[in-house]
């Protein structure tokens, strides 16, 4: 029978990697990994309980907040919380730092951004979603209060970044920077179990994600690629298929698999783009670069682009290296950066 390899055995045997981390960033990681296991429970019972439906309240992104994301929040928050590695969490959920006070985090070094339900607006739908985490050491000196700018640092900062996919199984994918890995969770034994060893993103693919019910807004260079995609040639497999499913992390994980590119541009609604920097675009850029893909804004590697705020938003062009580079020469030739 095949060896199984928990996340909690692979962390252990990956510590080494990290001579200088006596431990706590392998603390961290086990820490999200049991919030997602009781996340995850939850998630898979949505339609039994009255969990679904609109809290009656609204996040800060003015959208509909569903008590499952009210849960997930609480979830990472206390099990980072009580994990003592951390001392603050950034949420999409919440519009201030939440500071982790208490004798077991005084002296924690890392702070954590995370979106703790990401594609909520799918749950009452069945659709897969997720949630998203970046690791950065904080800039300041551990022992006083965790400030706006720790968490104002590029993205080529963090320590460690993963996603959750609650979808037809439930999986963790995470890097600390050398490589990616993914683990399946086993209901039977309550363990996320190595699936994916070193995942890797091909070179082409022939998908493309966009939300083409922004097309009369988009950059033209945006538009161009659009078009690019849809022509008749056998030689580069065109046209591609249109694949969007309307949540991050699962429009991102079909395209790691397989191959493709996720564009969500400037739109007139979000003329920064929808996706958050910090805690959205930053984790899954590292995981993609790390796979072999790339990540930029159109421009700017995303990893390179230095945070101003703690929400601030940001186009995403993300996925196989060759169709990503491809969509930038378009906006470099339709839409020059001014
Ligand atoms: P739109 C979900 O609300 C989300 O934040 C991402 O998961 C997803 O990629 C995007 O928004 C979808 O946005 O505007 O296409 O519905």
């Amino acid at each position: 029978m095949k060896k199984v390899t928990t996340l909690g055995q692979f962390i252990i045997e990956r510590q080494k990697d990290f001579p200088f981390a006596k431990g706590e960033l392998s603390r961290l990681l086990r820490d999200i990994g049991i919030a997602a296991k009781i996340v995850n429970r939850e998630v898979n019972k949505a339609g039994l309980v009255d969990i679904l439906g609109e809290h009656g309240t609204t996040n800060i992104q003015g959208e509909e907040v569903k008590k499952l994301d009210v849960f997930a929040n609480e979830q990472f928050i206390d099990a980072l919380s009580s994990g003592g590695e951390t001392c603050a969490v950034a949420s999409e959920e919440n519009e201030e730092i939440i500071h982790i006070e208490g004798e077991v985090s005084a002296n924690a070094k890392y702070v954590v951004s995370v979106d703790p339900l990401d594609g909520s607006s799918n749950i009452d739908v069945n659709v897969s979603i997720g949630t998203i985490f970046s690791i950065i050491r904080r800039s300041s000196e551990p022992g006083i209060p965790v400030n706006e700018n720790d968490y104002l640092q590029k993205g080529t900062s963090m320590v460690a970044a993963g996603y959750i996919i609650y979808g037809s199984s439930t999986m963790l994918v995470y890097t600390t920077g050398r490589g990616v890995n993914g683990f399946t969770l086993d209901p039977s034994i309550g363990e996320f179990c190595l699936s994916h060893p070193d995942m890797k993103c091909p070179e082409e693919g022939k998908i493309y994600s966009i939300n083409e019910g922004n097309y009369v807004h988009f950059p033209e260079g945006v538009k161009q690629y659009i078009k690019y995609c849809q022509v008749e040639d056998e030689a580069t497999k065109r046209p591609y298929s249109s694949r969007y499913i309307g949540s991050l992390v699962a429009d991102f994980h079909r395209n790691l698999l397989k191959g493709g590119i996720f564009i969500y541009p400037s739109t007139a609604k979000s003329p920064n783009g929808k996706l958050r920097l910090l805690y959205e675009c930053n984790p899954v850029a590292w995981i993609i670069e790390q796979a072999g893909g790339k990540a930029s804004d159109g421009y700017t590697r995303i990893m390179e682009k230095q945070p101003k705020t703690l929400h601030e938003r940001t186009p995403l062009f993300i996925g196989s290296a060759n169709m990503v580079t491809m969509a930038e020469e378009f906006m470099q030739k339709f839409s020059p950066k001014n």
